[in-house]
């Protein structure tokens, strides 16, 4: 696929579609009026894409403004009925261009694109599902007495604000919008530099499934020049972020400066826990999956192997035989393992992985960055560790690649202390055929999803999110909802 210029920052990406770059505000692609522009690089070759245009702070208000008059205006107006007819529409506009923007996601982000197929299935699964919720959003009526009559109602929170990562840039765009739209609520996005196009070739769709314009807009730029005057804006009433803990500690700050609420999907540690008495065939699907899907940048990346020591060397051996087997491609050549999204991404996978090494984890596989045939992108090596110190860094840190820290338990309770050991609490899945061992496992495991005999078992319908460093709040499901609407309470004396 070859990007090509044509005028006013519009693109030419050589299927039936065109993006255009500039931010989406009120319906319309605009010209920032700035001349700073942020590249996007095919992490493949590490070749620039296109330049996108910057949203400035101006720019940015422009989006909230656009967004406030469309909340109390044209979306208040349409009735919840027609709020859900307009969601399926975009359902089904997203499947109406699901090649487009497939391969597009392919090539921003590097992803395989038999994955990024799957990314746009699910972007149009979020809208069908919520399109079903807009107008079952009812409230109670509460019991005060014979001489009261007091009911609650559900109303729209307000402009929310939806800071997007690169990992997966359309379904966290979708994700978050799908929900604030069925509740009511409009909305801007800022999604991540690395990874812009997709959600900008959202905004046609959006208008031509007759989504009112303002109802969202969609800024481009980086954390400091777009994300931060968003967050930071006194008119937006929520931030829905993923990311960094640090980022996201940065952004709860300022949204606490003008009373914003927040939801918080930050990174992961997750084990995938397996014991003697687990089916091995499917567990070690279930970890090559964990935590290769994506290169590993995966937030509920099953990035610790803890291993009951029975079965922990005939499986590792399996492991490492599967790994060696994994040849680094391009996206677009749906190869077994895909880049890294950018430079920075790829030095601090290298980073913590030496950094381990050195604190005395043993090195099983790969472990160095790749320069496969004709791709000057970045690639990591499909990485094997095994560490018996909690504290090792690749035990602890979120390193967002395709990195495995194996650990070994000496039994059940010590895989459930060792699957506890990080600050993190995403995801902690299991592989046993005792049926109470994986209930107990659940309960005692602190984290905001348990996955038992599957690795990333689930879909939209069910709710996701963290505990401790993993955030709080929950996207997807029912749940999600909760974050886009406020309760009002209603009494009457009679
Ligand atoms: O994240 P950031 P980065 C983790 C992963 C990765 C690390 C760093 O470990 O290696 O984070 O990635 C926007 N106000 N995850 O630097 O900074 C930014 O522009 C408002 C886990 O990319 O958190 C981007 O759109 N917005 C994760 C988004 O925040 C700001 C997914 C995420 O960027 C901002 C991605 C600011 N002050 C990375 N600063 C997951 N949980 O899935 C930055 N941004």
């Amino acid at each position: 696929l070859k990007f090509t210029k044509l005028e006013n920052d519009v693109k030419d990406i050589g299927l039936h579609n065109k993006i255009n770059l500039n931010p989406y505000i009120d319906g319309a692609h605009i010209p920032t009026g700035n001349k700073d522009s942020i590249p996007t690089h095919d992490p493949a070759t590490g070749e620039v894409l296109c330049e996108v245009p910057v949203a400035d702070a101006a720019v940015v208000d422009r989006a909230v403004q656009s967004a406030k008059v469309a909340l109390t205006g044209i979306w208040a107006d349409t009735t919840p009925a027609q709020r859900s007819q307009i969601l399926y529409r975009i359902a089904q506009g997203i499947r109406a261009n699901a090649e487009e923007l497939a391969i597009v996601e392919s090539q921003d982000s590097g992803k395989p694109l038999r994955e990024a197929k799957g990314d746009i299935e699910t972007s149009a699964r979020y809208f069908e599902y919520y399109a079903g919720m807009a107008d079952k959003l009812q409230g109670d009526t509460i019991p005060l007495g014979k001489d009261f009559v007091s009911f609650t109602q559900h109303e729209p929170i307000g402009v929310t604000a939806h800071i997007i990562p690169w990992n997966f840039p359309l379904v966290t765009t979708t994700r978050g919008l799908a929900p604030a739209l069925a509740a009511g609520a409009t909305a801007v996005v800022k999604p991540a530099e690395q990874t812009p196009l997709t959600a900008l070739m959202l905004g046609p769709i959006l208008k031509e499934a007759g989504l009112p314009d303002g109802v969202v807009n969609i800024v481009c730029g980086s954390g400091a020049t777009t994300g931060a005057p968003l967050v930071a804006h006194p008119d937006i009433a929520h931030v829905t972020f993923t990311g960094s803990v640090a980022t996201g500690i940065n952004v709860m700050r300022s949204a606490a400066e003008h009373v914003a609420s927040v939801t918080m999907e930050l990174g992961g540690k997750s084990p995938v826990v397996v014991l003697n008495d687990g089916d091995q065939d499917a567990a070690l699907e279930g970890v090559m999956k964990a935590i290769f899907t994506n290169a590993g940048q995966v937030c509920s990346a099953g990035s610790r192997l803890v291993i009951e020591q029975g079965c922990a060397d005939a499986f590792i051996a399996k492991l490492r035989a599967r790994v060696r087997e994994m040849t680094p491609g391009r996206g677009l050549d749906d190869p077994a393992l895909g880049p890294i999204v950018s430079q920075q991404q790829l030095q601090k996978i290298d980073g913590i992985v030496s950094a381990s090494i050195e604190a005395g984890a043993e090195l099983l596989e790969g472990g160095k960055i790749l320069k496969p045939d004709g791709l000057g992108g970045w690639f990591y090596a499909p990485t094997l560790l095994k560490s018996d110190h909690i504290d090792t860094p690749a035990v602890q840190e979120e390193i967002f690649g395709p990195v495995l820290t194996i650990q070994i338990a000496k039994d059940f309770d010590h895989a459930c202390a060792l699957a506890e050991c990080t600050s993190f609490g995403l995801v902690a899945g299991i592989y046993t055929t005792d049926f109470s061992k994986a209930m107990r496992f659940g309960r005692v495991v602190s984290a905001g999803q348990i996955y038992i005999n599957q690795y990333f078992a689930g879909g939209v319908e069910t709710p996701f999110g963290g505990t401790k460093n993993s955030g709080f709040g929950r996207e997807k499901g029912l749940e999600a909802l909760r974050a886009y609407f406020a309760v009002k309470t209603i009494t009457a004396k009679l």
